[in-house]
C-alpha cells in the first residue's frame, strides 16, 4: 500500500467552469484518484476555490455583493456541480481559509528571513474616484499606433502592440469608465527567483519522467528571454491575504495583499489543513502528507492541469517551497493537459460558448460526460469536443456496448435460470480463453492508469467490454441453453461474474453505472481484481442477483441537432 497525495488545479471563483476546463484538471485527477483507492492506496485529493484577485472582486461587485458573501456563495455553487460529477475530493477547500491565510504569510516571512524578498517601488496607475489602483488590463483607451478606441492597458486587442497604460490616449477606468486618473508610486515585494535559478534547474532536471509538454514548458520559462524574472508578490487590492511576515506586520506593506498566484498553490497545503480541521483531527494528520520530516517521505505527490497553469507549478511555487529552505513535499510527477475546443472553435467563458458544468449535468448525468471527456482527453494534442462525436461515443461505447452486455446477460439468466447465479457446467476452452485475455488486458489498463495515460486507459477498458460482447456472442447461451442447459449455466455464471469485474474496472470513469451493476450483483466487494481467475468465481452458484435499470439511453439525432444550436452561442 502506497501513500499518494493528489491536487488537482483549483477553478477561480468567479463563474462555472466549462467541460474544458474539467477535462483538464479535475476530472484525471479524480480518475486517478479512484483508480489508486480502488488498488489499496491511501489517497489524499484535495482541490478548493481560488478566491482572490481582481476578478473575484469585480464578478462580486457586477453581482452587487460583498466579495466575502459572493465568494462564499460560488464555493457551494462549484462544491455541488463538484459532487454532480462525482469528483471524488477528500476536501474541497477554499483559498480564503484561516488555514492559508496563516500557511501563505508564514511562507512570505520565511522567504524574508531567507533574504529571498526584496521591495520594489513602481509607478502604478490609481483611479481617484474607484478609490483603487488599477490593473493594466482596467484600463483603457486610444492605441496610440493604430487609433482604435478600446485598447488595454497591456495590450491593443486590434493591431496587437503591447502597451503601457501610461501610453493610452485619454484612458479611463473600465470599472467606472472614470477618466480622473493619476500616476502614483507604489511598493511592492518581490520574490527573487533569479538567485533560485540553479535550484529550480537541478530539481526540473531531476524529473526525468514527467510528460515532455510539462517538461518543455518548464524549459521554456526557464531560459527564455532573460530567463526567470524576479515576481511581484503583493498586490493594491481590498480582497485578498494581508501582507505579513508570519504573523507580524511588514512595514509599509499595510493596506495590501499577496498576488493570487502567490497564495494559490499554497492552498494545496492550507485544503489539507483544512481538511484535518473538518474531521477534527490534529495538524499532524495533514503534516504526514506535507511534511517531509513529519511522515510524508514516503508520499508519492502527483499534481493535475491545463498547460497555462504549468509555469507556475514547475517554477512559481517550487520557488516559494525551495525558497523557504523548509521540509515540504514537493511534487513528483505533474500530468499537464492541451485544450479541449468547442464545435470548430474554442470554449469561451467570457463569451459564454460550450457547455459548461451546471448546463451539462442539467441535460445528461455525470458518468455520459466523465466517458466522453475521459475517453477524448487532451493529452497529446488538443482535443474537440463536437456533438457528433459525443452522441456516437455514448450510443456505441456506453449503451451498445456496456449497457446492452448487462442487460442482455441479466434478463437472459433470469429468464431461463431465476435471480439466482446457476451452479451448472463448468468452464470450457471458450470460457479459458476469455479469461486469459482479460487477465492481459487488466494488466494493460492498470499500466495505462499507473501512466497516467487516460485515453489509453480507456481504449483498453472499452477493449474489455467488447471482448465480453464477443465471447457471448460467439458461445451464445441463447442459443446453447436449447441443446446443453448445463453448458449454459456455466456461461451465464461467467456473464454475470464478468459484470462485476466491469464494475471494479469502469469505476474511476462511470461510477454511477459501476454502482448499479454492483448493486444488480448484490455485491459489495470491490477488492481489484488483480487475480482474474480467482475474480470471475467470486460470486458462487447460488448467489441472487436483480436486472438493473437501464445503465445508459441513446442520444437521439433531434436532441443532438437541439443542444447543438442551444450551447452555440452566448450564455445567459
Ligand atoms: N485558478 C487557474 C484556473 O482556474 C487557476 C489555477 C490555480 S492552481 C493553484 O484555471
Ligand atoms: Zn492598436
Amino acid at each position: 500500500m502506497a501513500r499518494i497525495m493528489i491536487t488537482s488545479a483549483i477553478p477561480y471563483i468567479n463563474g462555472i467552469k466549462h467541460l474544458g476546463n474539467l477535462v483538464g484538471s479535475q476530472l484525471p485527477a479524480d480518475l486517478f484518484a479512484r483508480y489508486c483507492r480502488a488498488c489499496g492506496h491511501e489517497v489524499m485529493f484535495i482541490c478548493a476555490t481560488d478566491e482572490h484577485g481582481t476578478p473575484a472582486e469585480l464578478a462580486a461587485a457586477k453581482a452587487g455583493k460583498p466579495v466575502e458573501a459572493y465568494c462564499a456563495e460560488m464555493h457551494e455553487v462549484q462544491a455541488e456541480i463538484a459532487r454532480g460529477f462525482r469528483l471524488s475530493f477528500d476536501h474541497f477547500g477554499r483559498s480564503s481559509s484561516q488555514r492559508n491565510h496563516r500557511l501563505t504569510q508564514h511562507f512570505a516571512g520565511v522567504l524574508d528571513a531567507q533574504g529571498l524578498i526584496r521591495e520594489v517601488s513602481e509607478k502604478q496607475v490609481y483611479s481617484v474616484d474607484d478609490g483603487r489602483f488599477l490593473p493594466d488590463r482596467y484600463i483603457e483607451g486610444t492605441c496610440p499606433n493604430c487609433g482604435y478606441t478600446s485598447a488595454r492597458g497591456d495590450q491593443c486587442d486590434n493591431c496587437t502592440k503591447q502597451l503601457d497604460p501610461t501610453d493610452l490616449i485619454n484612458p479611463h477606468s473600465t470599472i467606472s469608465g472614470s477618466t480622473n486618473l493619476e500616476v502614483r508610486e507604489t511598493k511592492h515585494l518581490y520574490l527573487m527567483q533569479r538567485s533560485l535559478r540553479d535550484k529550480l534547474e537541478a530539481w526540473i532536471d531531476s524529473k526525468t519522467d514527467w510528460p515532455i509538454l510539462t517538461t518543455s514548458i518548464a524549459k521554456k520559462w526557464l531560459n527564455d528571454g532573460d530567463g526567470l524574472q524576479d515576481r511581484g508578490i503583493t498586490r493594491d487590492l481590498y480582497w485578498g491575504i494581508p501582507v505579513k511576515k508570519g504573523d507580524q506586520p511588514w512595514p509599509g506593506m499595510e493596506g495590501k495583499v499577496f498576488y493570487v498566484w502567490f497564495d494559490a498553490p499554497i492552498e494545496y497545503i492550507a485544503g489539507t489543513a483544512e481538511w484535518a480541521d473538518a474531521n477534527g483531527l490534529g495538524d499532524d494528520a495533514w503534516e504526514r502528507w506535507w511534511r517531509t520530516d513529519k511522515g510524508a517521505a514516503d508520499v508519492t505527490y502527483y499534481q493535475f492541469m491545463g498547460k497555462d497553469n504549468v509555469p507556475f507549478h514547475t517554477l512559481s511555487f517550487p520557488a516559494t517551497i525551495l525558497g523557504s529552505g523548509e521540509p515540504w513535499k514537493m511534487v513528483d510527477y505533474l500530468k499537464s493537459f492541451n485544450y479541449l475546443n468547442y464545435d470548430g472553435g474554442q470554449f469561451s467563458t467570457s463569451r459564454g460558448r460550450g457547455v459548461f458544468m451546471d448546463q451539462a449535468l442539467s441535460i445528461l448525468p455525470s458518468d455520459y460526460w466523465r466517458w466522453w471527456l475521459l475517453s477524448h482527453a487532451p493529452e497529446s494534442s488538443d482535443a474537440e469536443f463536437t456533438w457528433e462525436n459525443f452522441q456516437v461515443s455514448v450510443n456505441k461505447d456506453l449503451a451498445d456496448v456496456l449497457g446492452n452486455l448487462v442487460s442482455r446477460v441479466t434478463k437472459f439468466a433470469k429468464s431461463k435460470f431465476g435471480e439466482t447465479i446457476p451452479a451448472g457446467g463448468s468452464f470450457g476452452p471458450q470460457e479459458t480463453a476469455l479469461i486469459a485475455d482479460l487477465g492481459a488486458r487488466i494488466r494493460d489498463y492498470e499500466a495505462h492508469m499507473q501512466a497516467m495515460e487516460v485515453r489509453k486507459a480507456a481504449a483498453e477498458l472499452r477493449g474489455i467490454w467488447v471482448v465480453g460482447n464477443e465471447y457471448l456472442q460467439s458461445a451464445a447461451p441463447w442459443t446453447v441453453v436449447k441443446t446443453d442447459p448445463e453448458q449454459a449455466q456455466a456461461m451465464v455464471r461467467l456473464a454475470l461474474n464478468l459484470i462485476r469485474i466491469y464494475a471494479i474496472l469502469s469505476q474511476p470513469f462511470i461510477p454511477d453505472a459501476s454502482a448499479t451493476m454492483m448493486t444488480a450483483l448484490n455485491s459489495d466487494d470491490w477488492s481489484w481484481p488483480g487475480d482474474v481467475h480467482a475474480a470471475i468465481r467470486a460470486l458462487p452458484a447460488g448467489h441472487g442477483f436483480a436486472v438493473p435499470e437501464n445503465l445508459f439511453r441513446k442520444i437521439t439525432d433531434e436532441e443532438r441537432a437541439d443542444w447543438q444550436m442551444r450551447f452555440a452561442g452566448i450564455r445567459t
